[in-house]
């Protein structure tokens, strides 16, 4: 990382910060429906090496291409920065917009590696933002809350970036705690840090990255939320979370069938987080399989955003003994976690394998994460 800053900028860098990437154990699309989402943060992240210049010159390198980009904070704007620098360039101008008063500050050196693996569904991106927004909340001496840093990234997210998104990935990437997930409602932004004890229990979470790529940006991302706001002005409320399964039966003879489905997502998946927090709670992780595996059912039938490849890295997961498995993220490609006995790992790895390669379909990658600390500057 120092080797990489020193490559690029010819000088040292002042100090290094991480940024998690994220699993939603469960609460998907529930986020910009002001409700409940369940994520943590992974032992996989950004990093960015970082110094402060005497001028007003933005400059960002990575280790994923040559290109070094160049900005002045003058220029800054989410028409003047695109492709990958959008991320931390987007989160600078962020700040600003978040009261930052960006004609006080200069401009930096920033250089930026990430194992977070691009377009899995693991929130590279969340991760690039956090790491860059608390290294620049510390070294433009912001003091900004967390909170503030998760909607700054949002707001780089989709105004900068383009892509329609709610608060999760960042909320789990700033927030996340060793061996804990977030239990955030997405209406108070109350959050509360939720012990996970997959290691009491002799539980992995194992990542099966599909290889099918996705973006946000584009697609069917905008279309889901786009359904939600129509599904809600429908039925008369200000957004999906102002329903409950109670409201299912006026739900179907309100919407049309598709848009039916679509809200009984939202309202069921709310209800699954709440439940998925309770049980983990009084009968540990153990007991919360079932809830995952009908997430990934109602994000298969009723939200119609998984791929025939996350159903089969979910199925097969789950015939070699995985507790509970559901796809993780925004869907349309990106990774499925499965819920596993440690000592079943590598039977459910060579089971999912082999049904990839029955399929025909590119072999997958496997991994565990753990759940690891939120961003913050490296010791
Ligand atoms: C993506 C988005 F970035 C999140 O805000 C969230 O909506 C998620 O998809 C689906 O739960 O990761």
């Amino acid at each position: 990382m120092l080797s990489g800053f020193r490559a690029r900028f010819d000088r040292a860098a002042d100090g290094l910060w991480f940024g998690p990437g994220r699993v939603n154990l469960i609460g998907e699309h529930t986020d910009y429906n002001d409700g409940f989402v369940f994520p943590f943060a992974i032992n996989r992240r950004a990093v960015v090496a970082l110094a402060p210049r005497s001028d007003r010159i933005l400059r960002v390198a990575s280790s994923f291409t040559d290109e070094v980009v160049e900005i002045s904070l003058d220029e800054l704007s989410p028409e003047t920065v695109s492709g990958w620098s959008a991320y931390p360039l987007g989160v600078a101008w962020a700040l600003g917009e978040h009261g930052a008063d960006l004609s006080a500050v200069t401009g930096f050196d920033a250089f930026i590696d990430s194992d977070v693996p691009i377009g899995a569904g693991l929130s590279s991106s969340a991760a690039i933002e956090c790491a860059t927004a608390v290294a620049l909340d510390e070294v433009w001496n912001l003091g900004f809350d967390k909170r503030v840093l998760v909607r700054v990234g949002q707001l780089a997210e989709n105004r900068v970036v383009g892509a329609p998104t709610g608060i999760l990935d960042q909320s789990a990437s700033l927030l996340g705690q060793t061996d804990a997930a977030v239990f955030l409602d997405c209406r108070s932004f109350e959050s509360e840090v939720v012990p996970l004890g997959f290691d009491d229990a002799g539980l992995e979470l194992l990542v099966i990255d599909t290889k099918v790529t996705h973006a946000h940006a584009t697609g069917g991302y905008a279309d889901r939320r786009a359904s939600c706001e129509k599904g809600a002005a429908l039925m008369g409320v200000g957004s999906l979370r102002d329903l409950t399964v109670d409201d299912l039966p006026r739900a179907a003879s309100v919407l049309d069938e598709e848009t039916f489905r679509r809200v009984r997502h939202i309202i069921t998946e709310n209800q699954r987080v709440i439940d998925t927090v309770r049980v983990l709670r009084e009968d540990g992780p153990s007991a919360i399989g079932s809830l995952l595996d009908a997430s990934h059912t109602s994000m298969r039938d009723d939200f119609e955003i998984s791929v025939a490849e996350l159903d089969l890295a979910v199925e097969s997961a789950r015939a070699a003994g995985a507790l509970g498995a559901r796809m993780t993220g925004g869907g349309f490609g990106g990774s499925a976690i499965a819920l596993t006995p440690h000592a079943l790992i590598p039977a459910v790895q060579q089971a999912v394998a082999n049904a990839f390669a029955s399929a025909g379909y590119t072999a997958p990658d496997m991994f565990v994460v753990r759940a690891a600390a939120g961003a913050a500057r490296l010791p």
